[in-house]
């Protein structure tokens, strides 16, 4: 039989993996480690943090140091991780809910620090492991578990967020865009600097079901598909034509000092250094 050949960076002992059929978390691992295995990251100094969730779970499955189980704060642990030994690689993995909810405080200061981490998102647009609630990222007027009525809050544009924060790398694609992804991964993990990459993605299970009327993957990616506008496209549309849409693209690659460089310096000139 053949063997895929991404299955050598998962723990064999963690599969099958518990994400529901057509889930955009799978499709995430799964670029992910495309993208490792094409710039041969060393997997021997990544470590890959999750929070809690349904996203959180992926550094579960890929065989390197992982921590997962405090949700909203994976950005505490990677400062710790980072400034005791720059030299890691860390990659978070976060849910909306994680990253732009609970976690929305830490990730706008480790951006203003700009903290050597990468962050990838799957914006699912819901709270998908504990039943489909509704997140800062769920669109205005849809339906979810606790929006019986609709959702009646205007939406976080987490790229947005990021960027005015001060991440230095900032990207959104969509699941509709594996080969973009997986470019973005490999630009984003060579950056030195807060990235951060934003991916839309299917939540069949609950986004699908309550906000679509559908638990068919197909048709939330469709849904995503016909809402998606190039970042080119969108410099030719006004903020009414933009409502609603998800514009896809990089946005901000800049070279600024990182938080570890800060500090070396610093540590440097306290001990009596120039
Ligand atoms: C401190 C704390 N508050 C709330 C929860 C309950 N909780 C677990 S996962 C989650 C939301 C997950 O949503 P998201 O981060 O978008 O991840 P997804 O499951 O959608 O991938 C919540 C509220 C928790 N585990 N810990
Ligand atoms: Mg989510």
């Amino acid at each position: 039989m053949k063997v895929n050949p991404l299955r050598k960076y998962l723990r064999e002992w963690g599969l099958p993996h518990f994400f529901c059929p057509g889930c955009g978390c799978g499709q995430i691992l799964s670029l992910f480690l495309r993208a490792a295995d094409e710039m041969k990251l060393d997997m021997d100094k990544l470590v890959a943090i999750g929070g809690v969730g349904c996203t959180a779970r992926i550094p579960v499955y890929i065989k390197a140091e992982a921590l997962h189980g405090v949700h909203g704060r994976t950005l505490a642990w990677a400062t710790g991780i980072k400034l005791y030994n720059p030299d890691l690689n860390v990659v978070i993995f976060a849910g909306d809910g994680d990253i732009a909810a609970i976690g929305g405080n830490h990730l706008i200061h480790a951006a203003r620090r700009n903290l050597d981490v990468n962050i990838i998102v799957n914006n699912n647009m819901n709270y998908a492991m504990t039943g489909g609630q509704v997140a800062p990222t769920t669109p205005l007027c849809l339906y979810t578990t606790t929006t019986p009525r609709g959702n009646m809050e205007r939406i976080f544009d987490l790229c947005k967020l990021a960027e005015t924060a001060g991440a230095t790398f900032v990207s959104r694609w969509t699941t509709n865009h594996p080969r973009q992804i997986v470019k973005t991964i490999k630009d984003g993990m060579d950056h030195r600097g807060l990235t951060f990459i934003e991916i839309v993605s299917q939540c069949p299970t609950h986004f699908g079901r309550y906000a679509l009327g559908s638990p068919r993957a197909e048709d939330t990616l469709k849904w995503i598909k016909e809402r998606t506008v190039t970042k080119k496209k969108a410099e030719e549309m006004s903020e009414k034509e933009l409502e609603g849409k998800i514009v896809v693209g990089d946005f901000v690659k800049k070279n600024l000092p990182t938080l570890e460089d800060n500090y070396v310096e610093l540590e440097k000139k306290a001990r009596g250094g120039k």
